[in-house]
């Protein structure tokens, strides 16, 4: 059983890179570029850090997480502060589900506000995923919302009403997880999204919300691996 889960493990580590590998060949020298956030993204991270390192390519990056910043600084990948950023080129960050029309869902890993706010400033956003991530319908991945942590349990009640169930997300270690911007997350389980637009306009009317880990009409491709090969998706 242990063997099996970790065959599946490795499997798909070789899927995600993959997918890195041909996602690399997209940055060019003197390119902004924009770091994802997650595993996929890091492997992406890795071997951009090592062109730089080792091979002297000239880009400037703006990170999607602190995460995200600490590894690309350990390979000397020169950042710019999101604050003093005015061109994003290339983006490219991975996904937890990847639905027609290229809608996502993000934030498994904490990080869906900034990875947004990168996203939507990239003149070329690009996904990276191994196939697992492809769904029908987005919501069965916990969506991740990040709210304002004063206003945590009344956006709790509010998503509840939309039929989610909700849980307040938690470290390991028992705290409460406090996101980059110092926000609070709610995790929402339970809910078939049919139609993602009708959930965005309803998640966002909800006043204590700061974002939500739908993506819509934000990819310009995906680049899809399975152990058959790799597929480039778009909308
Ligand atoms: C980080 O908060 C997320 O949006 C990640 O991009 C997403 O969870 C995908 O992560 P993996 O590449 O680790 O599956």
């Amino acid at each position: 059983m242990l063997e099996q889960i970790e065959d599946v493990i490795e499997a798909k580590a070789r899927m995600k890179m993959k997918a890195a590998e041909r996602a690399i060949e997209l940055v060019e020298p003197g390119m902004t570029v924009g770091l994802g956030s997650g595993s996929t993204a890091s492997m992406w991270i890795r071997l951009l850090g090592e062109r730089v390192r080792d091979r002297g390519l000239q880009i400037t990056a703006v990170a999607s997480s602190e995460d995200t910043e600490r590894l690309g600084r350990s390979y000397g990948i020169p950042f710019v502060a999101i604050g003093k950023c005015d061109r994003i080129d290339l983006t490219v960050d991975g996904a937890d589900e990847i639905a027609p029309r290229l809608a996502l869902i993000k934030g498994g890993g904490g990080n869906l506000l900034r990875e947004k706010i990168v996203a939507s400033a990239s003149k070329l956003f690009v996904v990276v995923a191994d196939s697992s991530k492809v769904v029908n319908k987005l919501g069965k991945f916990p969506l991740p919302v990040e709210v304002i942590p004063m206003a945590a349990s009344l956006v709790s009640c509010a998503l509840e009403e939309l039929g989610f169930t909700t849980k307040l997300r938690h470290r390991p270690d028992g705290s409460i997880y406090v996101t980059d911007q110092q926000n609070h997350l709610l995790d929402c389980t339970g809910v078939t999204i049919e139609d993602p637009y009708q959930m965005v306009s309803e998640i966002n009317a909800i006043v204590g919300v700061v974002e939500h880990g739908i993506f819509l009409d934000m990819v310009n491709f995906a680049l899809i691996a399975s152990e058959d090969g790799l597929i480039e998706r778009r909308v």
